[in-house]
């Protein structure tokens, strides 16, 4: 039997408490990207997003602006779901946090775990501020040892909270991290987490009883269910872990969450112990990717550096912004977001390498053929180094998506695109129509160029969706759009004999560098 490889994928969830800056897209559009990757490879895919929506940041945000929680963060989702829909996220669904099947799920575990005696009654002690209403560790303080908020004194305050028996796993989940290479990802991360259990774990204080914006704790409802058991367990909630085993099997253990570097701790360390206090595997691999930062620094509202994707967007397109952040950044370093770079790869990479190599080759189609590709020979070493180029580059391609190495693989078709050009100007297509004799060997040439921009455009798909679909428009593919799979670049010569190609239209305007 023929089984379906399935490949569930995961984005954190987002924090609604400020608009999303270009950071998240960047999360977001990696897992977007890897997600489309998946499918053109023939995986059945489930890949999720969504929002972290509980908490007193946020309970005290919307009491601020005269509003329920929920009305508030109806309001931030919204606006979460309108960058992800302009992004062309191809989410398979999105989760929050305040809807009733997640409730159920996390109210569910907390039971299992409470049950078998790995959830306790205690003392949560912390340093909080009266005024804020928040607890602070010592080192979110400022630089006076005073509340980061309002900069007054804080004092040592206790509350009854309840616990999980994190240290009782503790020596598991470094056994399995240690055993498991590909399981946290870089590699260069694994030592820091490695190093972090064997310093100790303590046990995680998982509820709160001065706010109720959160989920209730089963039959003690004045506690709510706080931070990490409530968020981490959203990644099992959309998959059927309650109510259909089949899809939960089918799905789980997930093969990639994806995350920014800062929360890998919570996704191997705090997941693991959960997971394993459940019984449940633990996911395949917890990917952690850098930071986009603006002149050396993080980008995040409280620095009020943030650059906003959705004015991007409008003035460059999704495509391009797409573009710059898979190929400017090498997953799992911080790379920099830069205005003129951006312009510099649109006006470069698209309107000039891609753009001309569509037009031209179009344009030629149009004027020395009538519009119709001719049926091609063998012909000569360039036309093969060309074919061979193609296959190969569909090959590396394949492989360095596989291996996550998304900004090399993206090089990679730049490179065929770059060579491509070079075999227009190589071959002079404007001589070659002026002589009768060589006739074929101007067939040859455009049929090979249209060869080569179908595969790029099924290449590029998993990277820019709305540009791959251009292409494929313009040179007239038959083939449905949704039902090319990467097979299908990986071959040189599917274009029938006789096919009639489109008009040329410009893919990326160049933009002007004021
Ligand atoms: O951490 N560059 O939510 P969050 C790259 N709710 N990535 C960035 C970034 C930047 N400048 N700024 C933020 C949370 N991110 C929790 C997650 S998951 C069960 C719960 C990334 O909205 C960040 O690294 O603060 C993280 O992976 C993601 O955005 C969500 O951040």
């Amino acid at each position: 039997m023929n089984e379906k490889k399935t490949f569930y994928i995961t984005t954190p969830i987002y924090y609604p408490s400020a608009k999303l800056h270009i950071g998240h897209a960047y999360c977001t559009t990696i897992a977007d990207a890897v997600a489309r990757f998946k499918r053109l490879a023939g995986y059945e895919v489930f890949f999720l997003t969504g929002s972290d929506e509980h908490g007193q940041k946020i309970q005290r945000t919307a009491e601020a602006e005269n509003l329920k929680p929920i009305e508030y963060v109806d309001k931030i989702v919204a606006g979460f779901k309108e960058l992800w829909k302009r992004l062309e996220i191809s989410n398979d669904d999105f989760i929050r946090t305040s809807e009733p099947r997640h409730h159920k799920v996390v109210q569910e575990i907390f039971r299992r775990i409470r049950d078998k005696g790995d959830i306790y009654k205690g003392e949560y002690t912390g340093l909080y501020c009266t005024p804020c209403e928040s607890y602070w560790t010592e080192l979110q303080l400022d630089e006076n040892g005073c509340c980061p908020d309002c900069h007054r004194p804080v004092e040592k305050v206790s509350e009854e909270a309840y616990f999980f028996k994190m240290s009782k796993y503790a020596d598991a989940v470094l056994k399995y991290i240690e055993e498991n290479p590909d399981f946290l990802e870089p590699k260069s991360r694994r030592n820091e987490m490695i190093n972090f259990i064997k310093q100790g774990l303590e046990d995680l204080c998982i509820s709160r009883t001065s706010f109720n914006w959160g989920i209730p704790v089963p039959d003690d409802e004045k506690h709510v269910i706080y931070v990490w058991f409530d968020a981490l367990t959203n990644y099992l909630t959309p998959i059927g872990f309650l109510d259909d085993e089949e899809k939960f099997k089918k799905f789980w253990p997930a093969d990639l969450h994806l995350v920014g570097k800062e929360i890998v701790r919570f996704h191997t360390i705090i997941w693991g112990c959960i997971l394993m206090a459940l019984g449940i595997d633990l996911p395949k691999k917890v990917y952690g990717h850098g930071w986009l930062v603006i002149g050396g620094d993080k980008m995040s509202k409280s620095k009020g550096n943030v650059v906003d994707p959705m004015l991007l967007i409008d003035e460059f397109s999704a495509d391009a912004i797409r573009y710059f952040l898979l190929r400017e950044i090498t997953l799992g370093q911080d790379g920099n977001f830069n205005r003129d770079a951006l312009i510099q790869r649109i006006n470069s990479d698209l309107a000039n390498d891609l753009g001309n190599l569509l037009h031209r080759t179009l344009n030629m189609i149009g004027k020395f053929q009538n519009k119709i590709l001719l049926a091609p020979t063998e012909g000569t070493e360039i036309d093969k180094s060309l074919k061979d180029m193609a296959i190969e580059t569909a090959k590396n391609y394949r492989q360095l998506m596989e291996d996550m190495k998304i900004s090399d693989a993206v090089k990679t078709v730049w490179q065929f695109i770059g060579r491509s050009n070079k075999y227009i100007d190589e071959t002079a297509p404007w001589k070659l129509a002026k002589d009768e004799t060589q006739k074929q060997n101007l067939a040859n040439v455009l049929y090979n160029l249209a060869e080569s921009l179908r595969i790029i455009s099924i290449l590029i798909s998993p990277f820019m969706p709305a540009t791959s679909r251009k292409i494929h428009e313009q040179l007239q593919i038959s083939q449905p759009f949704e039902e090319i799979r990467l097979e299908d670049a990986e071959i040189f010569g599917k274009i029938e004999k006789n096919h009639e190609v489109g008009k040329p239209e410009q893919l990326f305007p160049r933009i002007e560098i004021k």
